[in-house]
């Protein structure tokens, strides 16, 4: 039988014909059927465009209903989706396209022109683009190639995306994710959330990582329910829009802005049956207020860009505020000592590794960074610090590894640390997240000077600009004399946490 994911979705959408699908607000949108013969069209255009199976399609684009059929025609001919942050700066656009090699790479109308250079650059014979709109050439190619009906035969270890996650190194790995992986995992969840075809999902989540892109739109495919799609996260939106919806999907920092709305109360949530939270930790606090001012208790749960989702508190039963719950079916955890490798005892922290259908099958041409991370025996090493209470429910206490998440973005020091070190003036520096009210954690720069040199916080800001992501540069620029360091000569980064904690406080 054909393992492509998409042959599933294919018949998900046939048999809801003329349900919604995806909606907006201007009242555009695809019901199943005009969606899948979208696909179809799609896939003639990518076709056309030299796409074939196995060869990725690196895409950069803003968010619109016809990303999504993108990624599915993308599934449907067999090519590998290999979707990138719409705040990628073009160095780190250069990177990734020299590192997977797409056949194709679909970017936003207005940047086509530098699209068509990093393409030229980097070997990738063929660009086109896809506006907000449903604009651009892609679509229009889409009008004139031959549909393609069939569906490309994949097995389920064939990959269906990549999706690149920070490194520590300060390199992003490619994470090779399968049919099985994406498959399993949407199927799990649909049965774990009870996601049926009433379902309405106000999704204002980006779609270029796993939360959005899988946990979202997967699901919403396999249990054939539809989703509004919301260009970003507008509180005023969501508001009016929660009378209409059952779901939404957010990270921690939806929530914390939603419960200091005086807005969020029980009758606006009334017709909502569910919220989920995830990316970065939800604190406590957030969750008892939000059950407190709406009767709704936040459903958390844990995942990563590897594994898709692991971890989750229960549809029905206690959602433990300030836990990640239990493994979900068909994934197995383990909680290990840092040193020996050994299973910790209950109770006890270590660091939380993850088995199962839905753990990636490693990072793309980087078979060292693999066999570190993933064990022999199909662990993945998280590198998320846990513990399990005495009624089963994990916790995710700290990381292991050296890593900031604001906002629900992961920011890896290193790569900010490394653009830093490169202005002029700069002897050293080190990248700390710090508590922040709304993100989560703040991504802050603690910087050391050459001797006998002054710099201001505005210089080394300026100097980032366009070199990194918005998300990824630093709120807040200090200076010091020199870095805090053991006897190893490894940076305390924890002294640098406390000294500063108060920054955003
Ligand atoms: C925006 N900014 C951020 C930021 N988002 N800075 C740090 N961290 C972020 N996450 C910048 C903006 O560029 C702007 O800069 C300033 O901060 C304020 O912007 P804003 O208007 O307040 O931000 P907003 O557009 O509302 O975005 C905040 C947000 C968004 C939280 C809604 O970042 C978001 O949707 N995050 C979701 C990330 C996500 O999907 N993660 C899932 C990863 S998958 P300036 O200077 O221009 O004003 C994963 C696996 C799993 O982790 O388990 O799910
Ligand atoms: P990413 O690499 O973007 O997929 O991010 C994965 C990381 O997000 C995990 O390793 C965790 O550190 C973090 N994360 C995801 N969900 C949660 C959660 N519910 N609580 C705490 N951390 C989380």
């Amino acid at each position: 039988m054909n393992q492509n994911l998409f042959h599933t979705f294919a018949q998900r959408m046939r048999e809801r014909g003329d349900a919604d699908f995806i909606t907006t607000r201007q009242g555009t949108g695809y019901r199943y059927a005009e969606a899948l013969a979208a696909t179809e069209r799609l896939a003639g255009a990518l076709t056309a465009l030299g796409v074939t199976p196995g060869d990725r399609v690196a895409v950069q684009v803003d968010k619109s209903p016809e990303t999504i059929l993108l990624y599915l025609a993308t599934l449907r001919i067999g090519g590998v989706y290999l979707p990138l942050n719409t705040g990628y700066t073009g160095d780190e656009i250069h990177y990734f396209l020299a590192d997977a090699e797409p056949a194709l790479f679909v970017c936003r109308p207005e940047n086509l022109d530098t699209a068509r250079g990093i393409a030229a650059d980097t070997g990738c014979p063929q660009v086109a683009t896809l506006g907000i709109q449903g604009d651009g050439s892609l679509m229009e190619e889409a009008e004139r190639a031959t549909p393609r009906d069939d569906i490309v035969e994949r097995d389920a270890n064939d990959l269906a995306a990549i999706l690149y996650t920070s490194g520590t190194t300060g390199r992003s790995k490619g994470a090779m994710l399968t049919h099985r992986n994406l498959g399993s995992n949407a199927a799990t969840l649909v049965e774990a959330w009870h996601f049926n075809e009433q379902d309405r999902l106000i999704h204002a989540l980006p779609i270029f990582h796993t939360h959005g892109l899988f946990v979202a739109c997967n699901v919403t495919l396999m249990a054939g329910s539809s989703m509004l799609f919301l260009a970003k996260f507008d509180a005023d939106v969501i508001f009016e829009e929660m009378p209409h919806g059952t779901v939404m999907m957010g990270v921690p920092t939806f929530y914390t802005r939603l419960v200091q709305d005086p807005r969020l109360t029980p009758e606006v949530t009334a017709n909502m049956r569910l919220f989920v939270s995830g990316s970065a930790p939800l604190t406590a606090e957030t969750h008892q207020e939000f059950e407190a001012k709406t009767g709704h208790a936040i459903l958390e749960r844990y995942g990563m860009t590897e594994t898709n989702m692991n971890l989750s508190n229960p549809y029905d039963g206690a959602r433990r505020a300030g836990t990640v719950g239990m493994p979900l079916s068909g994934v197995e955890y383990r909680i290990t000592d840092r040193e020996s490798g050994e299973p910790v005892p209950e109770g006890e922290i270590g660091i939380l590794q993850i088995r199962g259908p839905n753990v990636f099958v490693g990072y793309w041409r980087m078979p060292e960074k693999t066999r570190e991370e993933l064990l022999e025996d199909g662990f993945f090493i998280t590198g998320d610090l846990a513990m399990v209470d005495e009624r089963g429910y994990i916790h995710i206490v700290g990381r292991d590894k050296d890593l900031v998440i604001s906002g629900g973005y992961n920011v890896y020091p290193k790569e900010v640390e490394q653009v830093i070190d490169e202005l002029e003036g700069v002897n050293e520096s080190a990248v700390i997240g710090l508590p922040h009210p709304d993100f989560g954690e703040g991504v802050t720069a603690v910087v050391v000077p050459q001797p006998g040199v002054t710099l201001s916080e505005q210089q080394v800001l300026d100097f980032l600009q366009g070199q990194l992501a918005k998300y990824k540069q630093p709120k807040r620029v200090f200076f010091a004399d020199s870095l805090p360091r053991n006897t190893m000569g490894k940076v305390q980064k924890n002294q640098l946490r406390d000294k500063y904690r108060d920054t955003y406080r």
